[in-house]
């Protein structure tokens, strides 16, 4: 396991993100990538355990292609130990402090040729906290770049939340005009860590060649960032949240003066989901 460096804290902090390369070895990844082969080895879009993960659309009743697993570090024993292993806390407490909760884990299968596309957002606007010491980890389990759908972000726009709201109601991307000329490709090996700030806008595109891209995505908060309630939705993710170093904040610290709050248009399963009803002037209030 490696450090940030001072040069790679410095790019977090200005740019709203840094790359650690290859900060897990070849060994690691395949151990990972064989316990995901087992984890979908049975799942059609006919039979498949909807509470644990979701098809990818626009295949057949047959299809094997797996969007996305829920929660891994919750479910997994081998992905809960990588959310907690010290030399990836070590790295989260150099960007957020050394008191630290996990509060929500996914891995983003984006298969070949068929892999889904993610629009521009910003992690935080989905699960407002008191401050914005919070921290994506993403990690490629496959060597990731323009032609598979790598993640892109937009450099030094991590100040200021975007707009993702349409008459009063949470759109799950951003609806205001993106600067895509200034998006910036995170091409990486895989084992190649990604440490992105909540604030930062990011996306990626459909993976229309042939080699899949699985990614593993983690987030972590400041133990005083305390999520803002928003009833069940809250409550069904704190289910995942777990102190992993540290210890509890008695007291929030608050950090922006205000913060939107999402008036999401129903119980959707997954930024794919609210993301496609935007797309179709679908994600209206219910
Ligand atoms: O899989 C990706 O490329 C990014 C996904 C993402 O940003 C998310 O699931 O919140």
């Amino acid at each position: 396991m490696k450090k940030l460096s001072p040069q790679q804290i410095a790019q977090y902090r200005d740019e709203g993100f840094t790359v650690l390369h290859e900060f897990l070895d070849r060994a690691a990844v395949d151990e990972l990538l064989a316990e995901i082969d087992i984890l979908t080895a049975s799942a059609t879009v006919a039979k498949h355990d909807s509470a644990r993960l979701e098809m990818e659309p626009n295949q057949g009743p047959d299809g094997k292609k797996v969007r996305r697993l829920y929660e891994p570090c919750t479910h997994y024993a081998r992905f809960r130990a990588l959310s907690e292993s010290p030399g990836l806390l070590d790295a989260v407490e150099q960007l957020i402090g050394p008191n630290l909760f996990f509060h929500l884990s996914k891995i983003n299968m984006k298969p070949a040729q068929l892999g889904s596309v993610v629009d521009w957002h910003q992690d935080l606007t989905y699960y407002p906290l008191t401050n914005t010491d919070s921290v994506t980890v993403l990690f490629y389990f496959q060597d990731a770049d323009a032609y598979n759908g790598c993640l892109q972000v937009i450099p030094r726009a991590h100040q200021r939340v975007m707009e993702h709201t349409v008459k009063g109601v949470f759109q799950g991307r951003v609806v205001e005009t993106v600067d895509t000329s200034k998006s910036v490709f995170l091409e990486a090996r895989a084992g190649s860590a990604i440490f992105m700030h909540c604030l930062t806008p990011h996306a990626s595109a459909p993976n229309l060649s042939t080699k899949p891209r699985i990614t593993l995505i983690m987030s972590y908060r400041a133990a005083d960032a305390f999520p803002i309630h928003l009833a069940m939705r809250t409550e069904a993710q704190e289910a995942h949240a777990r102190l992993v170093r540290g210890a509890e904040a008695s007291a929030a610290r608050f950090g922006l003066n205000s913060f939107p709050i999402p008036r999401f248009p129903r119980d959707t399963k997954s930024l794919y989901e609210l993301q496609e009803m935007s797309r179709h002037g679908l994600a209206t209030r219910p």
